[in-house]
């Protein structure tokens, strides 16, 4: 049968059929234009698969005194600092517990603002169950692991010009790293800690660190952590170390050599354990003909191959806001991801690509921006670009930290990207679906299996300040079953939706939509509203649930200007989620 056959187009919402873009209602009317546009995805099989835990965000070593541009953003959000407030975490959850259990105190225990942000803290790592975290970041290169019967002083980064990223050395304590331990097991976190990769190296005047690595200290490290028995995830070599590298660079086949060295001493220390860490790297700025060096010359060294995403310049830049509202600059954050898994098909490696480190804007971000409503955008359409080049996880810059954090820096309150994270978090499956868009170029449109039920879900982002667009679905490859199933939608169908089982009915002829906004509409906000109502943190500290609102599956989904709209449909049976 000709490939024409083949294409079984179903329209859903059939008003739409054929039309493409169209204003409805006239230009003289008051109030926002409308415009009708179309989701088509290709549900014959999928296209990329994402980790269970895509979702991943970063801490830094940065401290207080890391300044940019005048402005000091990191507080005390350094894995180094941020330890002292896990004991204070770790007493106070102990305490109300106690209380809970063996008095009716718990009204009178008075929540402090400092314990208030450290149980928000806990219970935003919680809700994830797991969410990634990686810990690393510039400074990374310039730590030294505390080791046992080392007596020298174990000292904090101080701030000094002449050193390369101005700062000295920096020291973890062992006793800092236990209570990070104890703290990352109790909130459920998986991490990732990018080890020193400098260690041993002299570095050139050009940059270039010339000699191998010297992996004792992080061989320590890792013992240690073994015989104490905390679990990570996987160990990273290195920070933006590739290519050009950021302050110093390794060459291709000096890493190639360290990495394999790297793996072969987390085998043998962890020889005894049947699921062994990952190994990880480099952890730097994409390079074509360095990573191409790296992914063919480790088959067996390298399980991740992670790279860095600044693409919307530094922080200072006024233009931000622009960039992110501009298709066409978002469409070019794709090279990457494209380049990369060319890379990765052309070897034949088992190894998958990671995004490790991904703040959008370097320098520490853009207050207001980086950390408010509009970076949504930018980054929910980086989530869905890059799973559908197939990055099995995407690690954001920062959980807390700078200007990008996923948490306020002093309140450790969430952003609202916190809120988008969770949201992809619960609602996208692993399989990724080829999606386009036809209507506006305003529209950003991602499509997954649905995570909770047998259907799909939509990510709909609107770029336009002015316009509601009206979408309508277009599924090629859909059976005839399926259109069966759509067109009778009285029909009762067995099938167990997580969130609809007891309604299987209800299910078939509604959908579940998740609205977000800025509030007061403005783009700068750091409030975000879910189907019109704001999201915060109860005043003891509880995430708040998100929910959804029904739309009767035959109504267009209507995409508000400046909004994002996640569309559940347990109704669609794709081939590509079965
Ligand atoms: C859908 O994807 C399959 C591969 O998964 C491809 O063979 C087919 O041509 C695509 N159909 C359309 C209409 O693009
Ligand atoms: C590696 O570093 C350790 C600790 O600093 C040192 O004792 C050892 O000699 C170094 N190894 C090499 C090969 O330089
Ligand atoms: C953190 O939250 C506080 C209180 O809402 C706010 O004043 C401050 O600007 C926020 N900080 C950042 C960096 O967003
Ligand atoms: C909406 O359109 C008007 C008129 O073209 C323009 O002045 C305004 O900036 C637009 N608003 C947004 C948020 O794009
Ligand atoms: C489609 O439906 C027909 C009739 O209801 C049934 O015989 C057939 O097995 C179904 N096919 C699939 C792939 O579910
Ligand atoms: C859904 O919309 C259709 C068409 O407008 C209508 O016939 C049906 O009653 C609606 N169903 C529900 C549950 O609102
Ligand atoms: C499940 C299904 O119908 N798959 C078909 C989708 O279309 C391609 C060609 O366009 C066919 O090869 C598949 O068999």
């Amino acid at each position: 049968m000709g490939s024409l056959l083949n294409l079984l187009g179903l329209c859903l919402w059939l008003y739409l059929a054929s039309h493409g873009s169209k204003t409805v209602n006239s230009q003289h009317t008051a109030g926002p234009a409308v415009v009708e546009g179309t989701v088509r995805i290709n549900g014959t099989a999928p296209i990329g698969r994402i980790d269970e835990d895509f979702i991943c965000a970063t801490l830094d070593w940065w401290p207080p005194d890391k300044c940019d541009y005048g402005t000091c953003s990191w507080g005390s959000a350094s894995l180094l600092n941020l330890v002292r407030l896990f004991l204070f975490i770790i007493l106070h959850l102990l305490l109300l517990l106690l209380l809970k259990k063996y008095c009716s105190l718990l009204a009178l225990y008075q929540l402090g603002t400092r314990d208030l942000s450290n149980i928000i803290l806990v219970n935003a790592i919680k809700a994830f169950s797991p969410l990634k975290i990686r810990m690393g970041g510039t400074l990374q290169d310039k730590v030294v692991y505390q080791s046992i019967g080392d007596h020298q002083p174990c000292g904090q980064f101080v701030r000094n010009t002449v050193e390369m990223f101005g700062f000295t050395q920096g020291c973890l304590p062992m006793s800092r790293w236990d209570q990070l331990n104890t703290f990352m097991r109790q909130a459920g976190a998986k991490v990732i800690f990018g080890l020193n990769a400098l260690s041993g190296r002299t570095i050139g005047s050009d940059g270039l660190a010339v000699g191998a690595w010297n992996s004792s200290n992080a061989e320590s490290l890792i013992r240690y952590t073994v015989n104490k028995g905390y679990t990570i995830h996987g160990w990273e070599l290195g920070n933006e170390l590739s290519g050009n590298g950021v302050g110093a660079r390794v060459a291709a086949d000096q890493y190639v050599s360290d990495l394999i060295s790297l793996q072969k001493t987390v085998q043998n220390i962890c020889s005894g354990f049947e699921v062994k860490p990952l190994v990880l790297g480099p952890g730097g700025f994409f390079d074509a003909n360095w990573f191409t060096q790296l992914v063919d010359k480790t088959p067996n060294s390298l399980q991740v191959v992670t790279h860095h995403i600044y693409n919307l310049g530094p922080g200072v830049d006024t233009h931000l806001v622009d960039k992110i509202l501009d298709p066409s600059y978002l469409d070019g954050g794709s090279q990457p991801f494209r380049d990369l898994q060319g890379i990765l098909k052309n070897s034949g490696t088992s190894t998958v690509a990671w995004v490790g480190e991904s703040g959008g804007a370097y320098n520490s971000g853009h207050n207001l921006v980086t950390n408010a409503f509009v970076f949504s955008f930018w980054y929910l359409d980086q989530l869905g670009m890059a799973s559908s080049y197939d990055t099995k996880t995407y690690c954001r810059q920062t959980l807390i930290g700078g200007n990008y954090g996923l948490l306020n820096t002093s309140t450790f309150a969430p952003n609202p990207d916190y809120f988008s994270a969770l949201l992809w978090h619960r609602l996208m499956g692993r399989n990724v679906l080829s999606t386009s868009f036809s209507g506006t170029k305003k529209i950003r449109a991602y499509a997954h299996c649905s995570k909770t039920s047998q259907g799909i879900v939509l990510l709909l982002i609107n770029l336009d300040g002015n316009t509601t667009v009206q979408v309508g679905l277009t599924l090629d490859n859909a059976t005839t079953n399926q259109t069966s199933r759509l067109q009778q939608t009285h029909q009762t169908r067995g099938s167990n939706f997580a969130r609809m089982s007891r309604q299987s009915k209800f299910a078939q002829i509604m959908r579940e939509e998740y609205h977000l906004t800025a509030k007061d509409g403005d783009l700068h906000s750091q409030t975000v509203l879910l189907n019109g109502k704001t999201l915060s943190v109860s005043s003891s500290g509880t995430i708040p649930a998100l929910e959804p609102i029904t739309v009767n599956l035959s109504d267009p989904i209507a995409i508000a200007p400046f909004s994002i709209v996640f569309a559940d449909i347990p109704s669609i049976h794709l081939p590509a989620c079965s």
